[in-house]
């Protein structure tokens, strides 16, 4: 019986047309992060946050998930069907929905989702398709106090408790297409390689190798679903 739990990160939606964060042409090299990704930034501008945000999901709603996304999902199929003895539960940092249009069933978003919008006034997390201004009114209670759903730097990741939770339990951890640079994500590997193999599946090596038992390099495309096979 195998428990994995594999995180991903922005590499794994990259052959899908969505760009990275820290690569050359990647997000972070178009926009500041204290600009577009904090809580102060929304305070301060939310018509410019909003607005990043309006662009990335109508960038996601054009993406369509790759192979990488495709054989994740087939694993958990397998896993739900019986016909694997094992048990596997993606843990993203994405906020887009490609793992869930590739078929994956039970995906924690731990940075949140795109495609939803969060109220400050009442809590209600609608998903969301068109653009959000800060005059949209919340579908539920009608206030002007929609944000996106998403978490920003500074702000707790969401679902840290079925995440620990599943860590503690499992004895296989994949990373893929993640940079292991941000936080509590970052630290997952040196959490549960003492009780866990690792695997890290990058178009290049892990910043830290000795972390990880295992490598295997090249695009998440390719190299998911020889993982999967
Ligand atoms: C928190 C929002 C506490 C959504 C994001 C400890 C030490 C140092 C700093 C900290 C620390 N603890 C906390 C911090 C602060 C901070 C942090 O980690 N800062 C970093 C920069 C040092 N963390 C936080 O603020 C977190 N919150 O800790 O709260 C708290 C406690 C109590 C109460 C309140 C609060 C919140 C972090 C979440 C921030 N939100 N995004 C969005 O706009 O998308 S994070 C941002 O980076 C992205 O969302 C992304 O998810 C995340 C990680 O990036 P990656 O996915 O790894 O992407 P990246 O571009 O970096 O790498 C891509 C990789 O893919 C590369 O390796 C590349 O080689 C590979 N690749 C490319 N193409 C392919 C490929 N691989 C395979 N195939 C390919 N084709």
């Amino acid at each position: 019986m195998r428990n994995i739990v594999v995180l991903t990160g922005a590499g794994i939606s990259r052959e899908s047309g969505l760009h990275t964060f820290r690569d050359g042409d990647g997000v972070w090299s178009r926009h500041d992060i204290a600009e577009v990704c904090t809580p102060a930034a929304f305070r301060r501008d939310p018509l410019l946050v909003n607005g990043f945000y309006n662009d990335r999901r109508a960038e996601v709603m054009r993406a369509a998930p790759n192979a990488a996304h495709h054989a994740l999902a087939r694993l958990e199929r397998a896993a739900r069907d019986g016909q694997w003895a094992g048990d596997i539960l993606v843990v993203t940092q994405n906020i887009d929905d490609l793992h869930e249009r590739a078929g994956s069933r039970d995906v924690v978003h731990m940075h949140g989702e795109v495609r939803r919008v969060r109220c400050i006034s009442c809590g209600a997390t609608p998903g969301w398709d068109d653009d959000c201004l800060p005059h949209t009114p919340c579908p539920r209670c009608g206030a002007a106090s929609l944000r996106p759903d998403i978490v920003w730097f500074g702000e707790m990741p969401l679902h840290m408790e079925r995440i620990q939770a599943a860590l503690a339990a499992c004895d296989l951890f994949v990373t893929i297409g993640t940079s292991g640079t941000v936080y509590p994500a970052a630290g997952f590997v040196a959490q549960v390689c003492a009780h866990a193999d690792t695997l890290d599946i990058n178009l290049r090596p892990p910043a830290e190798p000795g972390l990880f038992d295992r490598s295997m390099v090249g695009p998440a495309s390719r190299t998911v679903p020889c993982w999967v096979a």
